[in-house]
């Protein structure tokens, strides 16, 4: 089994609201079809179908003011719009994919995962179907609504189907020492583990985005490397690398491994 996050910033332009990279999308759901021989699991970012409105009306603050319904209302509509683009690449490239919004395999309380069931997957995946989760503003048993956010959503998978591989597409070539889109000099790190110093990554990113940043990523994906046999990040916006990390073939790329444990 393998389980692929779509990063918000691949498969949409953060800068401009409710804008679909189609051709991104159509093309890593292409390379999903032709690389993968086994059961996916795949996971969206909500990119500028969320963040932006989310940002806008604090919705990561939970209720704290009457109007910000109305935009939990639009923010929901707005990220199931971006789900079915997303699911018509999928259906398109050959994958019977199938949608699983997180409130549906879950519960949340300040921001967390509360409970989580894996049945609405394993059903799914037994049938030979793909479910696709996706960020999203979901009920909160203390806040009244919060974000939850795709990583999060990769956390819980991860740990109840232990896959053999998990890949973060995103849009950038991996894990950089420093921001390499603010600095040129930035190296390509090929691995990271627990013991890397998060002091040179920052809490914001340049783009509206609720849910973090490299370093909140970064934690995430380290969590994430202790269930799967091998975690990767991976540039999809080029061509055949999400591909390539399937098939197991040497790619650009960060691997991520859990800390090693002394013998
Ligand atoms: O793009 C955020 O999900 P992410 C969800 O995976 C919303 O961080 C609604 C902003």
């Amino acid at each position: 089994m393998i389980l692929v996050k779509l990063g918000g910033s691949v498969i949409t332009d953060k800068s401009r609201l409710r804008t679909f990279r189609r051709s991104a999308c159509d093309r890593l759901a292409r390379e999903m079809r032709s690389g993968a021989s086994e059961g996916i699991l795949v996971v969206h970012g909500a990119g500028s179908f969320g963040h932006i409105v989310a940002k806008k009306y604090a919705l990561h603050k939970g209720l704290k003011y009457d109007s910000q319904v109305e935009h939990v209302a639009t923010v929901q509509r707005d990220v199931r719009e971006l789900n079915l683009r997303v699911l018509e690449s999928l259906i398109d490239a050959g994958l019977n994919a199938v949608s699983v919004p997180p409130a549906s395999s879950s519960t949340f309380e300040n921001g967390c995962v509360k409970t989580f069931s894996d049945t609405p997957f394993s059903s799914l995946l037994d049938m030979g179907l793909v479910p696709v989760s996706f960020g999203d503003v979901v009920p909160d048993m203390a806040m009244g609504f919060s974000i939850c956010s795709g990583d999060l959503m990769m956390a819980e998978l991860a740990k109840a189907f232990k896959p053999r591989l998990v890949v973060f597409c995103a849009d950038v070539d991996g894990v950089f020492d420093k921001d390499p889109k603010l600095d040129k000099s930035a190296k390509l790190l090929d691995e990271i583990d627990s013991s890397i110093t998060m002091t040179s990554f920052k809490e914001k990113s340049v783009n509206a985005d609720v849910t973090g940043s490299m370093k909140g990523k970064i934690e995430m994906m380290l969590a994430i490397s202790e269930h799967c046999e091998k975690c990767i990040i991976v540039n999809g916006n080029v061509r055949g690398r999400l591909e390539s990390a399937i098939k197991g073939t040497q790619v650009k790329s960060t691997t991520v491994v859990p800390r090693q444990v002394s013998a």
